[in-house]
């Protein structure tokens, strides 16, 4: 029998990439005033996205799951929150089109915050301050003042949450997602993209699908399927105060939700056995990450998958694996084939930006887009080979015509990275490079379902 879970049990285990707040009093009085904010998300909207996992965890819905590295204070204007949305959709409907599966959009947005760190100090010129962890927690500027966390930023995270899913919603629910106007926007990408050969076939297709459909009178206006979509919002569980603060109980069921965000993941760094994220996690009701990387082993994740679903209910939980280009096919195949002699239903998607991380010969960190790719086909290849489902993919992505990645159609090359570098922590696809990367996902899903 599991031991008892409450929102604090987490403090009895080991923790580790939280901050140390030196001011016990303004920690107390921040999470007091979170404690008594109203939720961001209802509970029955967790139970919905765990049933959409559900699907596909059966191989009959497909993940896309997207948005910043870290979201910041600075950047938090609506035309951000919008071209991100409206890219995570372009993206969806060329993946719905291809794969003929229902595509679940999970943005990493209206609370990614907090951000894990390889160590606790940065030094510069002699100088050493604790590492930048997140707007949620201290300031990106290296200045000692900036740099102690202060709880008080949890709960501008909180209002800033707030009216970035307020948004979110509004755009999903309000007209702005209306399909047609969503396939414009790829159109006229297209126009200006120079693979726009490459693509278009399928971007013509999906028009002639569209205007087939409205000649038989199916159109947004006269279907409410093509009017608007269900959008969701997840974030790396990484700041405990911030999430157990944020963790109520649901009137309906009895049971515990994060109400921070309808998804929660937990890092490769904080999901080691015993850990206080883990025991955290273990206890909420919503739809669970956790991301795999080459240093886990078969039996841990399967100890890990019994901790967080002793259940094995459908849905809860998607394992996101990182691995890097050039380790995917040799690591992953024995995690997919432990959990399918265990047959716990899970989630596989792919996140190809985490192992994928250079640096420039001008000192800028990067992820080459070829290596992004490589990795996702390589994702594909071990699913189809060990005959499990590949069913999404995670990306750190913007809508902003950024130059954080090299290559794409328009080919970012290391020289122009500095043109345009704007992230808070690693590189992000922009948006051209985003939707190149689905229409080249829809070839490969394509593949898979033949
Ligand atoms: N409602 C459907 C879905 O969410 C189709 C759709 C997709 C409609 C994207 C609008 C949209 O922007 O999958």
């Amino acid at each position: 029998m599991a031991a008892k879970w409450a929102p604090e049990s987490w403090t009895k285990h080991e923790a580790r990439q939280l901050p140390t707040y030196p001011d016990a009093t303004a920690l107390t009085d921040a999470t007091k005033a979170l404690g008594s904010y109203p939720p961001l998300v209802f509970a029955g909207e967790a139970r919905n996205l765990t049933a959409e996992l559900a699907k596909v965890a059966e191989g009959k819905a497909f993940l896309l799951q997207g948005g910043d590295c870290a979201e910041s204070f600075a950047e938090f204007q609506a035309n951000n929150i919008r071209d991100t949305f409206r890219v995570i959709l372009q993206m969806a409907v060329v993946l719905t089109y291809a794969s003929k599966l229902p595509v679940v959009k999970v943005g990493r947005m209206a609370g990614q915050f907090a951000k894990p760190r390889s160590a606790d100090m940065e030094d510069i010129g002699g100088v050493s301050l604790p590492s930048y962890r997140g707007d949620i927690i201290n300031d990106i500027a290296f200045d000692p003042a900036g740099r102690v966390p202060d709880p008080q930023r949890m709960i501008r995270a909180y209002s800033q949450s707030a009216a970035t899913l307020n948004l979110l919603r509004a755009f999903a629910q309000g007209g702005y997602a209306n399909l047609h106007q969503v396939h414009r926007w790829t159109h006229d990408f297209m126009g200006r993209s120079p693979w726009a050969k490459k693509f278009a076939d399928v971007a013509d297709r999906i028009s002639e699908a569209l205007d087939f459909m409205e000649a038989c009178g199916i159109s947004p206006e006269t279907v409410p399927q093509l009017a608007g979509t269900q959008f969701y919002t997840s974030h790396e569980a990484l700041l405990l105060q911030y999430e157990q603060a944020l963790t109520r109980q649901d009137s309906l069921t009895g049971d515990w939700y994060d109400t921070s965000a309808h998804m929660l993941w937990i890092g490769d760094r904080t999901r080691f056995e015993g850990s206080a994220h883990v025991e955290f996690l273990r206890g909420i009701g919503n739809p669970i990450g956790m991301k795999c990387g080459p240093s886990l082993e078969p039996d841990a994740l399967l100890r890990l998958l019994d901790t967080l679903n002793p259940a094995r209910e459908p849905g809860r939980i998607t394992l996101i694996t990182r691995y890097g280009h050039d380790k995917i096919e040799a690591g992953l195949p024995k995690l997919v084939r432990a959990v399918l002699r265990e047959g716990h239903p899970v989630v596989w998607s792919c996140d190809p930006m985490h192992g994928n991380v250079i640096k420039a010969a001008n000192g800028y960190k990067t992820r080459p887009f070829e290596r992004i790719l490589a990795e996702v086909r390589g994702f594909f290849a071990v699913h189809r080979a060990e005959g499990s489902f590949a069913g999404g993919i995670h990306a750190e992505m913007t809508g902003q015509n950024v130059t954080e990645c090299t290559g794409g159609a328009v080919d970012v090359t290391e020289q122009s990275l500095a043109d345009r570098y704007h992230t808070h922590c690693d590189p992000r696809l922009n948006a051209g490079q985003s939707l190149e990367m689905a229409f080249l996902l829809a070839e490969m899903l394509n593949q898979e379902l033949k």
